[in-house]
């Protein structure tokens, strides 16, 4: 398969390095994040002269790849990020497996020493390809620079097709300085890579079939959807069924939060009605879901009543932790496609189950256990507070970034996601450090488009370094630091779990480091706001400013806890809605 249009210097003799920087021109990448070195100098010297590639110079390489990331969710184009060998290339590894646990396209580039220094513990040398072979979707080792067009354009084509996610190139520093016929377009030699796109008609019948008789119905929808940018068909579907939807942490803004037929998100930290939908359904129909455990609680006791439909681009994932009972593999928007007809062939020929008790007693667990939260005795600022003002104060327009942690979980409970791809976290690996750079990746992407970070106290100590990227490249995001001075998510599981021993969980009540004053000493505008009556105009005063990044320190009370919330290992049914607390279970629900 010939990749690309044939370009200007087709035939030309240049170093294996441009060649690497005409490929990455060749395949439409606009914007690297980075840091040279060494082994990847060569590449640094011809993108000084590239007029389409803006390098991006981070200060740390995980920014690197968490904005590479950001990027590509926030814009649909794989992001790139590069490094040189060594250190360089193994402070990428947390990016690398976080893209790989959410199925982010990007690709990474990193320098490898020359290749006849290879495997003799030369300077700065590691084995990127072995350390990353688990957690990309595939990589390279390039030691002849005739090999670096195809390799890049293979790289490109594997990250962004079938189920996207990382792929690494790591190009020994030989092949970037050897001189090189550069040849574009090039021939993909990629046997056995076919990823099925087309579900297979008789699956997408016997499902049709499955959904227009069940009773208790779910949409279950996972990141897969947005991946997949199936947003549209999904609505389609559901508008057509009217079942209800479920959209998990990866899914957010998949499906507008304020459609009637949404229950929310499931999970750990998931609305009662969406837990308790999934637990008594008969039928689910998981669209790239992948039955993770913070979904299903104890996987033995997760809706044991249910038929399954599991439809996923990833083989792999169909049946691995819980048994389909139709299998579709194809692209979910391809899947959502083609069961719109078969399910109206199937309501035009009279099939239909009424699902108006179904409705009863879904709205019933919906208005009985709306997301909520306590004030704080004292009167301290609280959390969800915060968050669900800026949500309301901010818009549906904007992306908001979460870190890891309690803040993350209020920022997916009390913020209405209303479009696609507005929602971006760590899903699958829970990476502390992720809000900072892949809010500036996004902001890159999307720069008519404001971005708030909404990180915590103990995330953004791990990566607000890129502030100064972010500050001097021009890149304005804003960040609300809800600063609890504790490792919260870690310290409301000593508190529940061990007896409120809080090992290792304060991060100081000195205030150290002053957060606003940190953000001044980057360059960005630094504000602090500890009262809820001061809330609404600190979030005015931080739009107000489009020059610079702007930080919110938010003062909040440390005590207060995400609910609703299942214990790790129990069951859904089991769901708590505060401290000691279980839901009132209507007993003719059951
Ligand atoms: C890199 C990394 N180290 C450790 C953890 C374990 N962990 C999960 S949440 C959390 C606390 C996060 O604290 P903070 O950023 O202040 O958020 P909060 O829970 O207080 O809102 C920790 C340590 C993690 N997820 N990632
Ligand atoms: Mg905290």
């Amino acid at each position: 398969m010939p990749q690309g249009q044939p370009t200007r210097d087709n035939g030309t003799t240049m170093t294996g390095a441009a060649s690497l920087i005409r490929s990455l021109e060749a395949v439409g990448v606009d914007t690297v994040f980075g840091i040279p070195g060494g082994a990847i100098l060569p590449a640094y010297d011809p993108m000084l002269d590239s007029q389409q590639i803006r390098h991006i110079l981070v200060r740390h390489e995980q920014g690197a790849g968490h904005a590479a990331e950001g990027y590509a969710l926030a814009t649909g184009k794989p992001g790139v990020c590069m490094a040189t060998s060594g250190p360089g290339a193994t402070n990428l590894v947390t990016p690398i497996a976080d893209a790989h646990m959410d199925s982010v396209p990007m690709v990474a580039v990193t320098g490898q020493v020359a290749s006849a220094a290879i495997g003799t513990d030369a300077f700065q040398e590691a084995d990127i390809r072995g350390i990353t072979m688990p957690i990309t979707k595939h990589n390279y080792l390039v030691t002849d620079p005739a090999e670096i067009p195809r390799t890049i354009a293979e790289a490109f084509h594997i990250a962004t097709t079938g189920r996207p996610g990382p792929v690494l190139v790591d190009v020994a520093k030989d092949a970037m300085q050897a001189m090189t016929t550069f040849r574009w377009p090039v021939e993909l030699d990629l046997p056995g890579y076919r990823p099925v796109t087309r579900p297979h008609a008789k699956q997408v019948r016997e499902a049709a079939r499955l959904m227009a008789a069940a009773k208790r119905p779910v949409l279950y929808v996972g990141g897969g959807v947005l991946r997949a940018r199936a947003w549209t068909e999904l609505r389609r579907l559901a508008e057509l069924t009217g079942f209800p939807v479920v959209t998990t942490l990866t899914a957010r803004g998949a499906f507008p939060d304020s459609h009637p037929q949404h229950l929310g998100m499931p999970g750990m930290h998931g609305a009662v009605a969406a837990v308790t939908a999934l637990q008594k359904a008969d039928l689910l129909i998981a669209l790239g879901a992948r039955f993770d455990d913070r979904v299903t609680g104890k996987l033995s006791s997760f809706a044991p009543n249910a038929a399954v439909i599991h439809a996923d681009i990833d083989p792999a994932e169909i049946s691995k932790n819980r048994v389909a009972d139709v299998p579709i593999v194809g692209d979910c928007k391809e899947v959502i496609g083609e069961l719109i007809p078969a399910i109206e062939a199937e309501f035009a020929a009279g099939t239909r189950a009424d699902l108006t008790g179904w409705w009863r007693q879904l709205d019933q667990w919906r208005e009985n256990y709306p997301l909520g939260y306590t004030p704080a005795e004292n009167g301290e600022l609280m959390p969800q507070y915060v968050i669900e003002r800026l949500g309301k104060l901010v818009g549906s327009d904007a992306i908001y970034v979460a870190g890891v942690g309690q803040h993350q979980m209020w920022a997916s409970q009390f913020i209405s996601y209303e479009n696609p791809n507005t929602w971006l976290n760590s899903g699958g690996a829970g990476t502390m450090g992720y809000a900072v750079p892949a809010a500036m990746g996004a902001k890159a992407g999307r720069p008519d488009t404001t971005v708030w970070a909404i990180d915590g106290d103990g995330c953004f100590q791990m990566t607000n370094q890129e502030l100064a990227t972010c500050a001097i490249e021009g890149i304005p995001i804003k960040v609300a630091v809800i600063n609890n001075e504790s490792l919260g998510m870690v310290r409301q599981w000593q508190t529940l779990f061990y007896d409120g021993r809080y090992s290792n969980t304060d991060l100081g009540s000195r205030r150290i480091p002053d957060f606003a004053k940190l953000a001044e000493a980057y360059g960005c505008v630094g504000l602090r706001c500890d009262t809820a009556e001061d809330v609404d105009a600190t979030i005015e005063k931080a739009m107000a400013v489009d020059d610079r990044p702007v930080v919110v320190d938010f003062g909040v009370h440390r005590d207060a806890m995400v609910w609703p919330m299942v214990a790790a290992g129990t069951s859904n049914d089991e769901i708590q809605i505060a401290r000691g607390m279980a839901p009132e279970w209507d007993r003719s629900e059951d």
